[in-house]
C-alpha cells in the first residue's frame, strides 16, 4: 500500500473513454484504470482508527481534456490527433469506476479553447472557474501524485508544470498508459531528472 503524507493530492489526468477504449485507446489503459482504483481504495481505507470517512481523506482532483468539435489539436484542423474528448459525448467521460470520485468542484477541464493545445492540467478549470494550481494551495497541498494518460503528453505536462510551481511531484508508474511504449519510457526518464518521484 502507498502511503501519503497528509497534505498530499492524488491527480488523476485524462482516464476519459476516449483514452481508455475510445478513438485514442492508449497502451496499458485497463491496467492503469484498475491500478489507480486500487490506489484510491488504499486511501479510503487509510482512516485513522475509529474513524469512518466517505470517500478517500485526501483530495481527488481529476483532469479533463474537453474539445469543441472543431479544436485545433484535431486532423480536420491540421492538428495530430483524430477527434477525441469532445464536450458532451462518452469519450470525455471519466471511467465509471472512478468517477464516483469525481466532484464538480475537483475537476478541471482543458482544452476548452478551440484554438489552443493544452495537455498540461496546471491551468485547467473547475465549474466554478477556479484552476487546477488554486485549489491545490487553496487545500495547503505540498506533495502531488500524478497518474492518468497519457504518459507522455498530458501525464508529464501536468508534472512538469506542477514540478515547477513549487509541488514535490510523484508520478505512480503503474497507474500510467500511453501513446508509444518508447515514448512512455522516455518521458518517464526525462521526469525523474527533473526531480519528480516514480512511486
Ligand atoms: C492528450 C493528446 C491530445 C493526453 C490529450 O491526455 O495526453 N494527448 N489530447
Ligand atoms: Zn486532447
Amino acid at each position: 500500500m502507498i502511503k501519503f503524507p497528509k497534505d498530499s493530492a492524488l491527480v488523476v489526468v485524462d482516464m476519459l473513454y476516449d483514452f481508455i477504449d475510445g478513438s485514442m485507446a492508449c497502451l496499458e489503459a485497463d491496467k492503469a484504470v484498475r491500478n489507480t482504483l486500487s490506489v484510491i481504495d488504499s486511501l479510503t481505507s487509510a482512516s485513522p482508527e475509529g474513524e469512518e470517512y466517505i470517500g478517500s481523506i485526501y483530495p481527488i482532483l481529476f483532469v479533463r481534456d474537453h474539445h469543441p468539435a472543431d479544436h485545433c489539436s484535431f486532423a480536420a484542423q491540421g492538428g495530430p490527433w483524430p477527434p477525441h474528448c469532445v464536450q458532451g459525448t462518452r469519450g470525455a467521460d471519466i471511467h465509471e469506476d472512478l468517477a464516483p470520485y469525481a466532484s464538480e468542484d475537483l475537476s478541471f477541464f482543458k482544452g476548452e479553447d478551440k484554438s489552443l493545445e493544452q495537455y498540461s492540467g496546471f491551468e485547467g478549470k473547475n465549474a466554478a472557474g477556479q484552476s487546477l494550481s488554486e485549489v491545490l494551495e487553496l487545500l495547503e497541498i505540498h506533495k502531488v501524485i500524478v497518474c492518468g494518460i497519457a504518459t507522455e503528453y498530458c501525464v508529464r505536462n501536468t508534472a512538469e508544470d506542477l514540478m515547477k510551481a513549487g509541488f514535490e511531484v510523484s508520478v505512480l508508474k503503474d497507474c500510467l498508459a500511453y501513446v508509444d511504449a518508447r515514448g512512455h519510457e522516455e518521458a518517464l526518464e526525462a521526469m525523474q531528472e527533473e526531480g519528480i518521484t516514480l512511486i
